[in-house]
């Protein structure tokens, strides 16, 4: 199984490579158009019948004896920028190789099996996170211009989009990375997924006066961006005083007019606040808020803070969980429960549908770079629990 597995993930990983490593398929690029065709003759050679939904999504299907809603397993097909090789890829990869394995052995299933190549989870192009699993439960109420310019010139219709929602998936299943350390630190090769963080995106624009950066004596400067770095510096401390899991990231800044001599008249920058608990991620926004207006009010700065997008932390289902880890006891691997700190589309699936996931290590808890790795054996073990719960669900 690693020969096939490793196969398909440097297949996928070829399309969109960078050359300075890495790789970037964002949403409806070239790139991306090129591995959902390279997917959909992998599941159309597994015999799974392939369709595509009104965002792009792919599906592979293996029809089950009985009647009755799907299983399914899948991950997002798109990658950040600078990417590494498995996130994502690994559940579109894992998944379909543990439904062929099951095919191949054990023939027909009971139940509906499908394998998903979401169009989108990550963000990297558009304002769009979880478009894909968005759509499929329905969630989709705006479209942006340059999204639907995008989907227009891969001959997709943002009139239609509706379309892609489903209501007959009964579970969906997905193997993941970790995306951090804390498996490598305890040495244990599998992880079952309890619960997806809650994640809020905030922007923030400061707005100061634009002057000659030569002529303005620093007294009486109201410098946009000096105010807009105590502000992220308060961010960052914030989060650490209030302890793990609270974390806290500021990875856009924009200054204007963007010129090396005016002082900054304006100062955009995001802030990703993640917490498993909601209440303690909402003290946390709080507690931003009211730093930054104090830095604004000392420095004669005006500010405003915008919500870009919040996710509330969200449980796994826990029959799903149950079935993961009797699983990974069948195949005789001592998994570990954790919460996920990253976002996946599960936490947005979860409203139509029971879900649970499966996380393998990350070597040196490295992901969203070029570095991403996790061993041929981890990656080996993850498919085959995959497959077994897989197996217990729709067999
Ligand atoms: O941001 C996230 O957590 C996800 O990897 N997109
Ligand atoms: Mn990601
Ligand atoms: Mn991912």
């Amino acid at each position: 199984m690693t020969e096939i597995l490793e196969l398909r993930l440097d297949e996928l990983h070829a399309i969109g490579a960078l050359p300075d490593g890495g790789t970037y398929r964002p949403l409806y690029s070239d790139a991306w158009a090129e591995a959902v065709k390279r997917v959909e003759r992998w599941f159309k050679d597994a015999g799974l019948k392939t369709t595509r939904d009104a965002v792009g999504t792919l599906w592979g299907r293996a029809e089950g004896t009985d009647k009755g809603k799907s299983i399914v397993t899948g991950s997002h097909i798109d990658t950040v920028r600078r990417g590494g090789r498995l996130d994502g890829a690994l559940g579109i990869v894992a998944g379909l190789t543990a439904v062929e394995t099951l095919l191949a052995t054990k023939g027909k299933p009971r139940r509906t099996l499908e394998v998903v190549a979401i169009c989108e989870e990550e963000g990297s192009r558009f304002a769009t996170n979880f478009w894909g699993s968005r759509a499929i439960t329905g969630r989709i109420d705006k479209v942006d211009a340059d999204i639907a310019q995008a989907m227009r010139e891969r001959g997709l219709d943002p009139a239609k989009i509706s379309a892609a929602a489903r209501d007959d998936i009964d579970t969906f299943v997905e193997l993941h990375i970790e995306q951090g350390a804390l498996l490598e630190a305890s040495g244990a090769a599998l992880a079952v997924v309890s619960a997806i963080v809650g994640t809020a995106h905030l922007e923030v624009t400061v707005t100061g006066r634009p002057d000659h950066a030569g002529t303005t004596p620093m007294e009486l400067r109201r410098d946009a961006l000096a105010g807009a770095a105590v502000m992220i510096q308060a961010v960052e401390s914030v989060a650490r005083s209030l302890g793990k899991p609270a974390v806290a990231t500021v990875g856009r800044v924009r200054a204007e007019p963007d010129q090396i001599n005016v002082i900054p008249g304006r100062a955009v920058f995001t802030i990703d606040l993640r917490h498993s608990d909601l209440s303690a991620r909402k003290a946390l926004e709080q507690r931003i808020r009211s730093l930054c207006a104090t830095v604004a009010s000392e420095r004669g700065l005006q500010f405003a803070i915008r919500m870009l997008q919040e996710w509330p932390p969200v449980p796994m289902h826990p029959e799903v969980r149950a079935v993961l880890a009797r699983a990974a006891q069948d195949t005789g691997v001592a998994a570990e429960e954790m919460v996920s700190g990253a976002g996946h589309d599960a936490q947005i699936l979860a409203a139509r549908c029971r879900v649970g996931m499966l996380f393998v290590p990350s070597i040196g808890g490295r992901s969203h770079c070029p570095e991403e790795t996790t061993s041929p054996e981890h990656l080996a073990l993850g498919t085959h629990v995959l497959q077994r719960a897989l197996e217990l669900l729709a067999y």
